[in-house]
């Protein structure tokens, strides 16, 4: 599928999707939430947390960073990986970990897929806001389609020459103080530090985390010096740069004391109308908290079972009324067979359920489980 043009508004956004490839693995559940756009609504947490961060780059730096909350979800396998570096025997390219519509094309898994087409562009300063999409386990800080944010600098000779660093240092304390200062601008004075990773696309790598409650939180930003390949590329060769990526569920639910990624997805007025345009500071209230149930459910697996592809089918069955999988049991017998128990965990946000409706779930789900992936229920 060729990508030229991209209608931003979900209903046009669904109806120029063709979902008719052998190869595509986007379910109806995911397909559903293309082009919704949480993040261009200002009064929903996902938004008012995008402007809060507009908010910081616009008076803290004088250069203006590009905005962009519009590109389009549906990207080329060479923007999502080749792009940026991405190996091409790693995992994140693999159906069980990526949304393909068909073969050349996927939703993007990350906002650094736009990197290169920006740079060719001629930007040197950008910030790109947008859902992402990711075949993902399920539990109370993972959901399927998410948000990030990704930031851009590129440095010419003269910025770094002046500071008699050399290129690599001089970018890796620029974006080291410019996310310090995000973190303050979000959460006031707190405690923070460095943790080397690792990516493809950048050299040195690193993680900010900050302390908050009494705790050492992964909310702020992976990040690192852009890998000199990718400038080269696109027509940048004698510049440096610098690049983040932050996930705006996991730090929303921080800044909002928001209990669960489902929740962003509500259209529940008990959760919309807690949240203002403009206001950080608010805190959420919790609905009155319902019961969980919990289900276990044993198989035996065969070679092309995988954790993702259950935690899609039960998505599929029980919507946002799963909260919870996680394998509590897992051993193989002496004739090899290796067998897995799950337990699921049910609850709606906003309301209890009834046994009825979970037992017809859970029947469901295990019907399914032996129809599409062809295990033996024990
Ligand atoms: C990336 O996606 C990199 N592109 C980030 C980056 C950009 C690094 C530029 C360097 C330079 P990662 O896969 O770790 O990195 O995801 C980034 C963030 O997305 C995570 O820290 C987390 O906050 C969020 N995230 C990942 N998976 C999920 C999920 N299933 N649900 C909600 N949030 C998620
Ligand atoms: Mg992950």
């Amino acid at each position: 599928m060729v990508v030229p043009w991209c209608p931003s508004d979900d209903s046009s956004l669904q109806s120029y999707v063709v979902r008719d490839d052998p190869t595509n693995n986007v379910p109806d559940t995911i397909f559903s939430k293309l082009g919704m756009q949480l993040h261009r609504r200002n009064q929903h947490p996902i938004g008012i947390l995008k402007n809060a961060i507009y908010e910081y780059f616009d008076t803290n730096f004088s250069s203006k960073f590009d905005k962009f909350d519009d590109l389009c979800p549906l990207v080329s396998v060479k923007q999502n990986f080749d792009d940026v570096l991405v190996p091409t025997d790693h995992v994140s390219r693999s159906y069980n970990d990526t949304y393909y519509v068909d073969s050349q094309t996927v939703l993007r898994c990350h906002t650094s897929a736009h990197q290169a087409e920006l740079l060719r562009e001629g930007h040197s300063h950008f910030l790109v806001t947008g859902d992402v999409y990711r075949r993902d386990s399920i539990d109370s800080t993972h959901y399927p389609v998410f948000h990030q944010m990704e930031g851009f600098r590129v440095f010419s000779p003269d910025e770094w020459d002046a500071s008699g660093l050399d290129a690599t240092a001089f970018a890796a304390e620029d974006l080291k103080k410019c996310l310090e200062g995000l973190a303050r601008h979000l959460f006031g004075a707190v405690e923070m530090r460095w943790i080397d990773t690792y990516f493809p696309f950048t050299n040195p790598s690193f993680e900010l985390e900050i302390y908050f409650k009494e705790k050492w939180l992964e909310v702020l930003g992976c990040c690192g010096v852009t890998e000199q390949e990718i400038l080269r590329r696109n027509g940048r060769l004698d510049n440096v740069a610098w690049a983040f990526g932050l996930g705006l569920e996991r730090l929303a639910m921080v800044l909002f004391d928001i209990p669960d990624i489902r929740l962003f997805w509500s259209t529940d007025e008990r959760f919309i109308s807690q949240f203002r345009s403009g206001q950080l500071g608010v805190k959420f209230k919790p609905l009155s908290k319902y019961p969980p149930c919990y289900k276990d459910m044993s198989f035996w697996i065969n070679e092309a079972f995988t954790e993702n592809n259950l935690c899609e089918l039960i998505r599929g069955v029980a919507g946002d009324l799963v909260e919870e999988v996680s394998l509590i049991d897992n051993f193989t017998n002496k004739k090899g067979m290796t067998s897995h128990c799950y337990r699921i965990a049910y609850r709606s946000m906003e309301r209890s359920l009834t046994d009825e409706e979970i037992n017809d779930l859970q029947w469901n789900v295990r019907e399914q489980v032996q129809s599409k992936l062809n295990v033996v229920l024990r």
